[in-house]
């Protein structure tokens, strides 16, 4: 898979693509990933890349021409503009980009884009939730993350819990490792009993009970099988 992105700050991508999921994707050769600067596609002498709102009012709005010199010399790809007016990320839009071959990102900064830029593109505008950050190089990246882990063979996953088909879409059970006590605080005993199906049963109640207390959003959306249900109180 390829990721592009686009923007006014290219270096922001450095710890991105040497370090972490991206980075390993990058060097088992399963992702190719650039950014690129919007400076090498301005067409004046100072290099601009934004320039006051026509009808007035505070803040700047970034040149159309340097995006579309950009998206032509990238050449492809489907372009996902970040934007606070845009849909809303989620693990479902992380799957739908992880099947795209190609991904170009662009980073807007100060108020946005000429609106051109919108028109020309028609890009897939997507935001990550509603607050406020400075620019769309961080959701961009957070972007990359969540979809370059989707990518086949990127994170070695086998037998995580986000595999589990029982456990999608529900909070995550606690974890525990070494020592058995820490600081007065034990392990529960079923986690060192061996009993395999009274962990699995354990596991399984302690998401649920997470899900339940803390994003009970989830659990209306999460299709529970008869032991779940059970343990739920639902069952008739
Ligand atoms: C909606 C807020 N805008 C009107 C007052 C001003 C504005 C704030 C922040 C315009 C652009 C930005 C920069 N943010 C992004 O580019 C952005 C973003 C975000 O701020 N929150 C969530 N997702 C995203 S994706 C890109």
């Amino acid at each position: 898979m390829r990721i592009d992105f686009v923007t006014i700050f290219p270096r922001m991508f450095d710890p991105l693509i040497a370090e972490g999921v991206i980075a390993r994707g990058v060097k088992q050769g399963l992702l190719d990933v650039k950014a690129w600067d919007l400076r090498d596609y301005t067409t004046d002498k100072h290099r601009s890349t934004d320039d006051e709102a026509y009808g007035g009012g505070p803040g700047m709005v970034m040149l159309a021409e340097p995006v579309l010199r950009c998206v032509e010399a990238i050449g492809g790809g489907h372009i996902v503009l970040t934007s606070p007016q845009g849909r809303r990320f989620d693990q479902n839009i992380a799957r739908e980009l992880a099947a795209k071959e190609w991904v170009v990102f662009l980073c807007g900064r100060y108020e946005g884009f000429d609106h051109r830029v919108i028109e020309a593109l028609q890009p897939d505008e997507i935001s990550i939730g509603d607050f406020v950050v400075s620019g769309g190089e961080l959701p961009a990246m957070l972007m990359a993350d969540a979809i370059g882990r989707m990518v086949e063979g990127v994170v070695g996953n086998t037998g995580s819990v986000e595999e589990d088909s029982f456990f999608k879409g529900l909070l995550d059970y606690p974890h525990y490792t070494r020592p058995e006590e820490l600081r007065g605080m034990r392990v529960p005993d079923v986690l060192l009993s061996g009993h395999h199906e009274k962990i699995r049963k354990w596991r399984k109640e302690q998401a649920l009970r997470a899900t339940r207390e803390r994003r009970p959003d989830l659990l209306e959306k999460a299709e529970l099988d008869k032991e779940a249900k059970k343990m739920m109180g639902w069952d008739e």
